[in-house]
């Protein structure tokens, strides 16, 4: 059987790591695409040139032609350009609304039964746009973003607690952004929700609010340190495991940017929601409890979001 192809649209940051880390974990042969000359090619090179010593059977190359994602069957798009000094946000939506088109096309042109995700910010209003562009089932196109801010809100609850991240679980929803929703009701250390943590005194709610602050402004920590752009390895990491559970069929419970269609009192939407993913793509939304805390929390995210599709909508007609 021929291996899987992992098709990664941007050869940035985000897209080598993809490379390297989907090049460890043999999980297909990967083409690089970028508009960039030379940049895919060359991580490209690389990354198969530490083949001998990991020890690795995978194909990597790199092109700036759609025609070479042919037949892929998972493609995650990076490409795109992130906000820099002087830009609004609107700019940054204009620009990066525009590669989706141009991304959207060549994936329905060329891998038309590929599992897309999308990683291009600001996410989950282009994830939307380049599920319209491509025309794909909304079942095959998704965004990243909840298994991210849910590893950091994981990574920084093992801290407070001194335990494994392994025995840390945790759930955040809604937008990509400034209103993300993280749920404390429905994370859990050694399967004991936040709350009841609490209760026994192992941490304080103030503790707790900090955390769920931080996670909140995890991405702009980050920005802080690195200067010179944003986080790319936990993000990559997160993709991949994304692609895994479709390429494996390993029907993962991972929350994730996904298309909600009666679900969430939502009528067909994208915005980060608990899903089943497994060989037939995003295969379930799961339809949580809130209460009316989390209900408005995850209202006003979805406001904030609605907010961002209908700038799209206006700078691109053809999407009204
Ligand atoms: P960067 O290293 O700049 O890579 C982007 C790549 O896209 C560059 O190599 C460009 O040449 C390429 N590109 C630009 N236009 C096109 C085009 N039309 N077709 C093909 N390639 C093109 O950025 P990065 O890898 O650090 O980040 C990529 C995106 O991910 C940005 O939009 C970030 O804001 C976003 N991001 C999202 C998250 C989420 O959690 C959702 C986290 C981190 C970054």
């Amino acid at each position: 059987m021929a291996r899987p192809k992992i098709a990664l649209i941007g050869a940035g940051q985000i897209g080598g790591t993809l490379a390297h880390l989907a090049a460890l974990k043999e999980l297909g042969d990967i083409v690089l695409f970028d508009i960039a000359e030379g940049t895919p090619e060359g991580k490209a090179l690389d990354i198969a040139e530490s083949g001998p010593s990991e020890g690795f059977d995978a194909t990597l190359s790199g092109t700036q032609s759609y025609a070479d994602i042919a037949g892929a069957d998972v493609c995650i798009v990076t490409a795109g350009v992130a906000r820099k000094p002087g830009m609004s946000r609107d700019d940054l939506l204009g620009i990066n609304l525009k590669v989706m088109k141009s991304v959207g096309e060549g994936i329905a042109a060329h891998a038309p039964n590929a599992f897309v995700i999308c990683i291009t910010n600001p996410l989950d209003a282009m994830v939307w746009a380049l599920r319209e562009f491509s025309g794909l089932p909304h079942e095959k196109v998704c965004g990243m973003a909840g298994v991210l801010d849910s590893a950091r809100f994981r990574h920084f609850l093992s801290l407070e607690f001194g335990v494994s991240m392994r025995d840390v679980t945790a759930f955040v929803l809604g937008g990509h952004g400034d209103t993300m929703v993280p749920l404390a009701r429905y994370s859990t250390v050694g399967g004991i929700p936040l709350p009841d943590l609490v209760d026994m005194g192992w941490t304080t709610q103030d503790k707790l609010d900090a955390i769920i602050q931080r996670t909140r402004d995890g991405g702009a920590e980050i920005v802080g340190l690195l200067k010179t752009g944003s986080a790319f390895y936990a993000p990559a990491t997160s993709a991949i495991e994304m692609a895994e559970a479709y390429l494996k069929d390993q029907k993962r419970v991972l929350p994730c940017a996904a298309y909600v269609d009666g679900a969430f009192g939502l009528n067909g939407f994208y915005v980060g929601v608990p899903t089943v993913i497994g060989a037939g793509g995003i295969e379930k939304v799961i339809d949580i409890n809130m209460n009316k805390d989390e209900q408005a929390m995850f209202d006003k995210s979805v406001d904030a979001v609605k907010g961002l599709v209908k700038a799209c909508k206006e700078i691109d007609p053809s999407l009204a």
